[in-house]
């Protein structure tokens, strides 16, 4: 048998996770960029004042949509998935006065996040900035709320493809030959459900093809994630988890009476050595 008939089965990453309550530091952030940790969950991370003034800002924001992409979900802010360049930076800047209003009066926690990690980086000789191009530059957070009905609010998916695959005119796709960090802050949650799930898997380029999701990594099937063993994260209003989005990872179907699912998100790599980006 020569090189070429091998098979490559699909391999399983070992996932490496941390789980606390408290405050999130700029050291746990750095660890996950650089691929030691897979996984943390910060109970507690944000007040619950917070929370609720990010909520009812949500469902009352004038720039709320509904996502027209084949991701069933609403937001408010800017997508790269899925758009070019130019149509992701002109949303991003007409959404940014939506994107303003989540917070009310109250103190941005995301931009609290950027705004420390980009004073540490910097002492370490790195810059951290917003990805940007003629046409505008990226929002520090979109907001997301998942209306998913399967088993799944939010299908098994990886956040690298899209970085991949962004296009010509992105600076982002440089990222994805390094970690794709993707930070989450919840505002709300449903009494039951609406865990992030992750697999042990962080899929190749080949996986990706033999799934049919080479340019969205979006949806991975059931059985494709049979054969890996996966971690529930279950989470509270004001929790924050920070995972590398090169994983596969979903949101359980959410149930219970009323209150939506509901969180704040970005990501973040290395594109040089000397410089980490970070975008919607
Ligand atoms: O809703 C979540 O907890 C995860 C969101 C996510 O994976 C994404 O927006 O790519
Ligand atoms: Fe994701």
């Amino acid at each position: 048998m020569n090189a070429d008939q091998v098979s490559q089965a699909p391999a399983i990453s070992p996932l490496s996770l941390a789980e606390r309550t408290g405050s999130i530091s700029t050291a746990e952030i750095i660890s996950v960029l650089k691929g030691d940790i897979t996984g943390l969950h910060i109970k507690q991370a944000f007040s619950s004042e917070v929370a609720e003034e990010i909520t009812a800002n949500f469902i009352r924001n004038p720039g709320l949509k509904e996502r027209k992409d084949g991701v069933p979900g609403q937001y408010v802010g800017a997508s790269h998935y899925r758009n070019d360049a130019a149509t992701y930076f002109a949303q991003a800047e007409d959404a940014r006065p939506f994107v303003n209003a989540l917070f009310g009066t109250l103190v941005d926690p995301v931009r609290g996040v950027f705004d420390a990690l980009k004073r540490e980086l910097h002492n370490q000789g790195i810059e951290l900035r917003l990805a940007r191009s003629e046409d505008g530059q990226a929002n520090v957070c979109r907001a997301l709320s998942w209306s998913g009905t399967g088993m799944y609010a939010l299908e098994p998916h990886d956040d690298v493809a899209q970085v991949v695959s962004a296009g010509s005119n992105y600076e982002i796709p440089a990222v994805a030959d390094n970690t794709v960090a993707a930070l989450n802050f919840y505002a709300s949650m449903p009494e039951e459900g609406g865990n992030v799930r992750i697999w042990s898997h962080k899929p190749t380029v080949t996986d990706r093809k033999s799934q049919g999701v080479e340019t969205t990594g979006y949806p991975y099937s059931a059985a494709y994630l049979d054969a890996f063993p996966c971690h529930d994260f279950q989470l509270k209003a004001g929790d924050i988890v920070l995972i590398d989005g090169g994983f596969v990872h979903g949101v359980t179907r959410q149930s219970g009476n009323g209150k939506r699912r509901l969180l704040l998100n970005c990501f973040f790599g290395f594109a040089r050595p000397d410089l980490v980006l970070w975008w919607t």
